[in-house]
């Protein structure tokens, strides 16, 4: 029988050999991906998330369970591509112009797989042209802009701006640590996380 609470747990660990065997089995079993994604790397991922939001475990220990994540959505996601399930949404995710950090915008996209959303991140150092571009071009449902300078983050206005003015209708979610929600109001921004826990939750608010 496939063990989806051992899932959970390995990935709750952070333990990818085990995740990965546990759900090539359940896969082998005949489980559906989605029932697998939904019940063992899903629901493991979200005590992660809220251990990390009470700060009972710290970066690193997400960045292991992400990859245990990874390591299980490696066999999934042919198996959820040829089952024609639905992602919730698509989520673009970068950190913008002239910023090259990129540890609290991996955990938000992280974070966001590991809720179901097909996410596609742009990497480092992204100019509004290529935050807009890609989410007409993709039909993005949000777009998250990550800063960890108070050089680089008024870079997120331009891209608010371009959104606007190219008629984007993706909803733009914003965060760092210099950034403010009142910051995040100023720019018109939708929405603002202080976390990457709280971005997921947030974000998919408005899947
Ligand atoms: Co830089 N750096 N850094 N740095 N760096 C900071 C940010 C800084 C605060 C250090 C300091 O002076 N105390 C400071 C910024 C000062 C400021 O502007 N207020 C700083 C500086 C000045 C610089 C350089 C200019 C240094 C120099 O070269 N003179 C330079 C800039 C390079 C550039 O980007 N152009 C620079 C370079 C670097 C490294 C390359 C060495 C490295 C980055 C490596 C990498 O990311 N791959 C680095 C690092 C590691 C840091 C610190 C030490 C740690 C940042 C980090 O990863 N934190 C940082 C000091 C600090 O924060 N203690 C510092 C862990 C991460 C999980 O947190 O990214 O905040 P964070 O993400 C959080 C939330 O903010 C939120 O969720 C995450 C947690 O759940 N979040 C979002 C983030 N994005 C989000 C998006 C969302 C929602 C939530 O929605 C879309």
């Amino acid at each position: 029988m496939a063990d989806f609470k051992g899932i959970a747990e390995a990935l709750i660990e952070g333990n990818a050999g085990k995740v990965k065997d546990l759900v090539q089995g359940a896969a082998d079993e005949g489980e559906g991906p989605q029932k697998i994604l939904d019940e063992g790397l899903i629901a493991g991922m979200e005590v992660v998330g809220v251990r990390f939001k009470n700060c009972e475990i710290y970066v690193p220990e997400v960045l292991v369970s992400a990859r245990a994540m990874h390591a299980g959505m490696d066999i999934l996601e042919p198996l959820l591509a040829a089952s024609g399930a639905k992602a919730r949404g698509v989520f673009i995710v970068g950190t913008v112009k002239g910023d090259l950090h990129d540890i609290g915008k991996n955990l938000v996209a992280m974070m966001l797989t590991g809720t179901g959303w097909k996410v596609v991140d742009l990497g480092v150092d992204v100019d509004a042209e290529k935050f807009v571009q890609t989410a007409l071009d993709v039909d993005a449902d949000v777009i998250g802009l990550s800063a960890l300078l108070t050089t680089t983050m008024v870079n997120m206005k331009s891209v608010i701006e371009l959104a606007k003015n190219k008629d984007c209708k993706a909803k733009i979610v914003v965060g760092g640590a210099p950034l403010t929600q009142s910051y995040a109001d100023e720019i018109g921004a939708d929405g603002y996380a202080p976390d990457a826990a709280t971005a997921s939750e947030i974000i998919s608010s408005m899947g």
